[in-house]
């Protein structure tokens, strides 16, 4: 599962990468290549249960990240291969974050407004090419062949070009679950679910217009000072807190900004827990407890028998496992249980 950090030049986004993989990328140097790096998915869950339980081991959840090359705006030949090299990036990641720069710091006034639309129109004309070189294939495949071997294809097209040419992006539409599956072939960009991180200066945060207009971009809008993310993250977990207190702040910015393009990939945490490890692990929404089973390992699906399941918030208004046991908060599901975010499970399986 890879989010791609895209976005105009010098938006901060390879500061921005430094801060949710740790990684130490020089920056303000742009750069031709993709970088990507894995990073933890912070969770206060999580170390409350590691509170609870005294492990040997905490292992969090994970993200993988693409810091993916900018691209400058105006029709100059250098900004068109830069478009294109960002298109092939942003083609192969699964959710994409756009870093704007609301900050100047030098490199002018910024138009974060200016930076969505820019961003939201290469997506768009990206899908409609696809579109408009799918509906000639299928135009030409009807010729030659009488008939479709996807015959509701065309129709689906039609729509998609008409929303696309409206300046609309396709995550907007609602797809039947024959046209989801029809769709699935095409990595449609404007299909992505995209987050806004509205980079601005430190004390000076965005307009309430700027916000406006990143939510009605992104399914998510996180606002944030990446230099101040970045200085922060170099302090020890101690000096953080304390930071954090003084500012009357609960957590890091960058912290949201994980989650929210975690919660984008549309997986879920759910929780093991025990003496030698706490641990978050990752499964799609919806997935049913063997999934969640084989995430661990392969065995547990295969010889799953039960899940005993906990949610996390009985378990912390018990205190105990125990205690929640006592209070019958502690459910045995079976192959057909919905995995819930927040989950504590223990899988009972044989092989
Ligand atoms: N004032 C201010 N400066 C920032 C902020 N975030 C990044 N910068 C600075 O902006 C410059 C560009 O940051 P980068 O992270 O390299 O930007 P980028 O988007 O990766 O740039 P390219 O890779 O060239 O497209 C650097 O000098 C950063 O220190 C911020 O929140 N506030
Ligand atoms: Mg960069």
């Amino acid at each position: 599962m890879e989010v791609g950090i895209v976005g105009l030049k010098f938006t901060g986004k390879t500061t921005l990468y430094n801060v949710v993989t740790g990684a130490a990328l020089p920056t303000g140097q742009g750069g031709v290549d993709p970088h990507r790096a894995i990073g933890k998915v912070p969770d206060a869950r999580l170390d409350h249960l590691a509170q609870l339980y005294r492990p040997k081991r905490v292992v969090h959840a994970q993200v993988e990240w693409v810091d993916v090359p900018g691209f400058g705006s105006g029709a100059t030949t250098d900004g068109a291969r830069e478009a294109t090299r960002f298109l092939e990036h942003a083609r192969r990641v699964d959710a994409l974050a756009q870093v704007v720069r609301c900050f100047d710091d030098g490199y002018g006034a910024p138009d974060p407004i200016g930076e969505l639309t820019t961003l939201a129109l290469e997506l768009t004309v990206a899908d409609l090419q696809i579109v408009e070189n799918r509906i000639e294939r299928l135009e030409k495949e009807r010729r030659l062949k009488g008939k479709l071997a996807s015959p509701l294809e065309p129709q689906m097209m039609e729509r998609f070009r008409a929303h696309l040419e409206g300046e609309h992006p396709l995550r907007e539409l609602t797809l039947n679950p024959d046209e989801a599956k029809l769709v699935a072939g095409y990595a449609f960009l404007t299909l992505k679910p995209l987050i806004v991180v509205l980079n601005h200066a430190e004390g000076e945060p965005p307009t309430a217009a700027v916000e406006a207009a990143a939510r009605a971009a992104g399914a998510e809008v996180v606002t944030l000072c990446a230099k101040v993310e970045e200085e922060l993250a170099a302090l020890t977990p101690e000096e953080a807190r304390e930071f954090l207190t003084d500012m009357g702040i609960a957590e890091p910015a960058a912290h949201r900004m994980i989650r929210a393009a975690y919660a984008a990939l549309d997986v879920q945490s759910f929780f093991t827990v025990g003496p030698d490890e706490c641990r978050a692990w990752t499964v799609r929404r919806g997935a049913f407890a063997p999934t969640a089973a084989g995430v661990i390992h392969s065995d547990l699906e295969r010889g799953f028998i039960r899940a005993e399941v906990c949610a996390y918030d009985d378990l912390v208004a018990a205190g105990t496992h125990a205690a929640a046991k006592a209070a019958s908060k502690v459910r045995l599901e079976g192959k057909s249980y919905v995995v819930q975010d927040g989950d504590i499970l223990e899988i009972r399986f044989s092989v």
